[in-house]
């Protein structure tokens, strides 16, 4: 089957070698490598992205854009089959793309200094940035609602009805958590209603291994672009609170590891606002500390939602794994609730650098 698929993008099965690559749970992505060259094949999970061919609209507009806007940027295109076309369809109806590895270049799982996240940061804020005059209403909704939290609470709130008793049992702390933070919701309600943020071009999927490094750590541009749709700068800001604060990530079931790391979330604000801090609006600004409330909580909802409606959504590796996910995004949002005040200052540090180097 897979020999099928390379022969499509005109490549002789026999002369590569095929590795599983990545710690995606959605997608599947293999590495396919030899006769001197070096691939990314993956196959797109359709039952969560229902239209496939939208990706590959949105990312030909894209890409299109910034060949002439910023035509030095490294932007990591899918490439064409023997016919032309970006996506092949298997004969069970799975899509696959190609693209090329880049030579040289490197991911990482894990942060370990500051540095890292500076760069990743940096290189998203770039992104949205390179984008900020590019009509987002051009793009279509790859995951239409992905990211809408007053959603995702009804699609909780549906699972609680519909749970087993069993379930509900397990999770009942975890239930109550969910309500004990309500006022995020209603913050977010609130910034919806009014239209306080504008729409920009954003990427949704923010963890470091969606960031290519080169040798000497400096980043190169971003990958994993499935779910570069409108949205709001939260989602991106988030997302890097969420991924990148603490030592031990959202798989971790000893608890004590799940720690906000104050000299990376200084990293995160400097890299981002590096590129963003001149266009970002003042309820933008105000709102920096609550993207990360808004993404951890929102991720919590989502592997809590799941374990209720029996792990349909996520990958799990044991019976408790989604609900184990859900405790671990709730300690991580305490946490990030403990050290508000301070991360209020350092956020305010960043800012005046940002200013300050910009000449305002
Ligand atoms: C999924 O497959 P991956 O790791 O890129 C999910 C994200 C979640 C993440 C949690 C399309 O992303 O929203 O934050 O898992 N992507 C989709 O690990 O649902
Ligand atoms: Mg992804």
């Amino acid at each position: 089957m897979l020999d099928r698929i390379l022969s499509r993008f005109g490549l002789t099965p026999a002369k590569y070698n095929i590795q599983p690559f990545g710690s995606g749970l959605i997608n599947y992505t293999l590495r396919v490598f030899g006769n001197g060259e070096d691939y990314i094949l993956q196959k797109i999970n359709s039952n969560v992205f229902k239209s496939p061919d939208d990706i590959a609209k949105n990312l030909a507009l894209i890409q299109a854009y910034l060949k002439q806007t910023n035509p030095g940027y490294f932007f990591v295109g899918a490439l064409p089959s023997t016919t032309g076309d970006f996506l092949i369809k298997s004969k069970t109806d799975e899509f696959y793309r190609l693209f090329p590895f880049v030579k040289g270049s490197k991911t990482i799982d894990f942060i370990s200094e500051p540095k890292e996240a500076f760069e990743a940061a940096r290189q998203f804020g770039k992104f949205t940035y390179m984008l900020k005059d590019f009509e987002a209403a051009k793009l279509h909704y790859t995951l239409a609602d992905f990211h809408n939290l007053k959603l995702r609470f009804e699609q909780f709130k549906a699972a609680c009805q519909n749970a087993s008793q069993t379930r509900l049992n397990d999770a009942a702390a975890e239930i109550k958590e969910v309500y004990n933070h309500y006022d995020i919701l209603q913050t977010y309600n609130e910034l919806m209603d009014n239209n306080q943020l504008p729409v920009r071009v954003i990427h949704h999927d923010t963890k470091i291994s969606n960031v290519l490094f080169d040798a000497a750590q400096n980043g190169l541009c971003v990958i994993d672009l499935d779910t570069i749709m409108p949205g709001y700068f939260l989602s991106d800001v988030g997302d890097m609170m969420r991924t990148y604060l603490s030592p031990a990530n959202e798989e971790e079931s000893d608890l004590s590891k799940v720690q906000i790391r104050e000299n990376i979330f200084s990293a995160i604000c400097n890299g981002y606002l590096s590129e963003m801090g001149s266009i970002l609006n003042e309820t933008e600004k105000q709102h920096f500390i609550f993207s990360g409330k808004f993404m951890i909580y929102m991720q919590a909802i989502r592997f809590l939602t799941d374990f209720l409606n029996g792990d349909i959504y996520y990958e799990v590796k044991y019976p408790e794994h989604n609900l184990t996910r859900a405790k671990n995004q709730f300690r991580l949002l305490n946490g990030y609730l403990d050290a508000e005040t301070k991360l209020g200052q350092l956020f305010n540090q960043a800012l005046s650098n940002v200013l300050s180097v910009s000449g305002n």
